[in-house]
């Protein structure tokens, strides 16, 4: 089979779809239409678990999570991971409704998701099911990683069900559908919370810190992705082995953790975003380890020195399993021997080094020195500009929109699109870093805390602050993110560098008038609009 139909990240095809033999991301047709499959029957799977909800139990929820997860954009590759989870789903099937396999005369009722109705609705019908199947995939993420810590929420793994469920819908219409989606956003809030109780119970509240884009001699290992557990299993299993760890992508934030930050040996962060890392790996005597998205096809001049974990997988790349021995990583980084001297990297600005670590725990401590720097007039503004990089030449809007912010404005961050700018000197202001990195995309969590602290301190609501959200998305995590941002009823988000191609012109008409969402246009004219 040839053809596929995907359209659910930002660098879909003309805009609008991938539809070939390969998607933009290099995603196969054959990949694509399992991972169709797999979703096909996580809905058949949640259709089961109605009236079934006694029999549910964690590995129901666990293989949820992972099946959801498993479709994000960027994270599998690998057909054999993808059919093997579409037979565990198929087994969890049967053991809910056992007599369903052997029925001579099938009602249908727990079947499998043709996932084709969907992709062939109407427009808005499926504009809808796509943000809430976007939605749910980019919170299963999340869920997922706070699992893995060992924090679970009977209330979010409900709503996946829940979701799937919906999307199975075919008489479902607008009205049925837009609760659910605005509910995504509500219940990703939850989850983003329980995934930064998570992080911040098991490795410390993040601290301010300087980490330098230096990679000192010897042999070392690159890390990449969401995944702190992943980091803190490779740290212990490096330390006293004269292996350096660097940091890359969204793994970056891990350097302010207490937990992970007193690892030695955890010495910086290599390269930028991740849609560079086909340029950036081609030569790096080290290996790659890769915990979550984003994975790129990896170029045969350096698919040999790249590892995948946990849900992560591409076809013929050494996978490390959930006992999580990292000796093959080891192995390769002794074999490799890192650089002979110190190598001297910079940011895409030509820093030198970046900062990390503004999470809702720092910004708040210095909470009343924020307040009393507006009150003086010092702080006149504040912009978030965050969410994914992306490999579009549009996207350097949002460095010049960070360069071009007036000297009287804080830059709030996160995600990995802060490769753009987050190695920009932009000075203090009252001793505060013009630019504050509050962390992965999740910590968008710390953001809204931060957002909703300001709205309290100044007694007023979130969207009369001198608060302007400047968003860059790519993946479904982002999705889930701005259905939260939406959910909190806050305005005026400025989205690029594209709209999604699966917001039909009712659907955006509907956020256009609700949320006065509007796309970015040129740093001028937005800047004006913003500070106004
Ligand atoms: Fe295309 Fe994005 Fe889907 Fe990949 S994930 S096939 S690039 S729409
Ligand atoms: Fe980036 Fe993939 Fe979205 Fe977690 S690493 S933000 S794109």
């Amino acid at each position: 089979m040839e053809k596929m139909f995907c359209f659910q990240c930002e660098q879909t095809a003309g805009c609008k779809s991938c539809t070939g033999a390969a998607g933009v991301c290099g995603k196969k047709a054959d990949t694509a239409q399992l991972q169709d499959e797999l979703t096909g029957a996580l809905i058949g799977l949640a259709r089961a678990i109605e009236g079934n909800e006694d029999l549910v139990n964690e590995r129901t929820y666990r293989l949820i999570i992972e099946g959801l997860f498993t479709t994000i954009t960027n994270v599998s590759f690998d057909n054999v991971t993808i059919k093997r989870l579409i037979e565990y789903v198929k087994l969890e099937k049967t053991r809910l409704v056992p007599q369903c396999g052997g029925c001579g005369a099938p009602c249908g009722r727990n079947d499998n998701y043709d996932m084709q109705k969907l992709w062939n609705a109407d427009e808005d019908i499926r504009s809808l099911k796509s943000l809430i199947l976007f939605g749910i995939r980019g919170m299963a993420a999340y869920a997922y990683h706070a699992w893995v810590l060992g924090y679970k929420d009977e209330e979010v793994n409900s709503f996946l069900i829940k979701a799937l469920f919906t999307i199975g819908m075919d008489d479902y219409g607008m009205s049925d559908l837009l609760p659910i989606v605005m509910e995504v956003g509500k219940i990703n809030l939850k989850c983003m919370k329980l995934l930064d109780k998570a992080n911040t119970e098991t490795y410390g509240n993040p601290i301010p810190t300087e980490v330098s884009l230096t990679v000192e001699k010897g042999p070392f290992i690159v890390i990449s992705g969401h995944d702190l557990y992943d980091i803190k299993q490779l740290l212990e299993q490096t330390e006293g082995k004269g292996i350096n760890i660097y940091t890359h992508g969204e793994m970056l934030p891990a350097h302010a953790y207490p937990e992970l930050k007193k690892y030695a040996h955890l010495k910086g962060n290599f390269g930028t975003a991740w849609q560079n890392q086909q340029k950036e790996f081609a030569d790096i005597p080290a290996p790659v380890l890769f915990t979550t998205n984003c994975l790129m096809p990896p170029k045969e001049s350096y698919a040999d020195r790249v590892f995948t974990t946990e849900v992560v997988a591409y076809s013929e790349i050494v996978h490390i399993g959930e006992n999580k021995d990292f000796t093959p990583v080891i192995e390769k980084a002794l074999e490799l021997g890192g650089y002979a001297e110190d190598k001297h990297f910079t940011g895409i600005n030509g820093g030198n080094k970046v900062m990390t670590g503004f999470g809702h725990n720092a910004v708040l401590s210095v909470a009343d020195k924020v307040v009393e720097a507006v009150k003086s007039g010092a702080i006149k503004h504040f912009f978030l500009v965050g969410g994914c990089d992306g490999a579009k030449a549009g996207r350097n809007y949002y460095r010049e929109f960070v360069k071009h912010t007036p000297a009287d404005s804080i830059v709030l961050t996160l995600a990995c699109g802060k490769y753009r700018f987050n190695d920009l000197d932009l000075g203090t202001i009252d001793g505060l870093p013009r630019i504050m990195d509050m962390g992965q995309c999740n910590d968008a969590y710390s953001a809204i805390k931060v957002a909703v602290a300001l709205s309290e301190a100044f007694n007023c609501d979130v969207n009369e602050l001198p608060l302007s959200m400047v968003l860059s998305w790519y993946e479904q995590k982002a999705v889930c993110i701005l259905l939260t941002l939406l959910h909190l009823g806050i305005k005026n988000i400025l989205l690029g560098p594209s709209l999604p191609a699966f917001v039909s012109p009712n659907v955006l008409n509907f956020l256009v008038e609700k949320y006065n969402i509007a796309p970015i246009s040129t740093v001028e004219e937005d800047l004006n609009k913003l500070l106004k």
